[in-house]
């Protein structure tokens, strides 16, 4: 009795997408071509957020924002090389908790970010 009452907290933390459904806010944030909506992003310091990506262009997009993903924790979703890359259409979602600060994010493909794919998130 007493093992099971042990283990079932356990579970729980260990699973992030179970945080995620219990309460962060939702940031959605869309890609076009070429931009991002909102701009800047702002997000609450120390507060779990799911950001929500949506990609509404007919065109591969991504999220580069290295040093931001670097301070935030990331509690659930897929960030490689410190971006989320989506395919036309696509959307994807990262739960993290972001740190108080100003933080750089554009497009890595190439001339996106000439093109007007950047923006600043401001956590504070
Ligand atoms: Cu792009």
């Amino acid at each position: 009795m007493r093992s099971v009452l042990l283990i079932a907290p356990l579970l729980l933390c260990a699973d992030p997408a179970a945080a995620q459904v219990v309460g962060a806010p939702v940031q959605s944030i869309a890609l076009y071509s070429y931009g991002f909506n909102p701009t800047p992003i702002v997000l609450n310091a120390g507060k779990a957020v799911t950001l929500s990506f949506v990609n509404r262009a007919g065109k591969s997009h991504d999220f580069t924002a290295e040093k931001f993903f670097r301070a935030s924790k990331i509690l659930s979703g897929k960030v490689g090389e410190g971006e989320v890359d989506l395919a036309p259409g696509q959307t994807a979602s990262v739960t993290l908790i972001p740190a108080a600060g100003r933080y750089k994010a554009h497009c890595g493909h190439p001339f996106h970010k000439m093109l007007g794919m950047h923006t600043d998130i401001i956590v504070r």
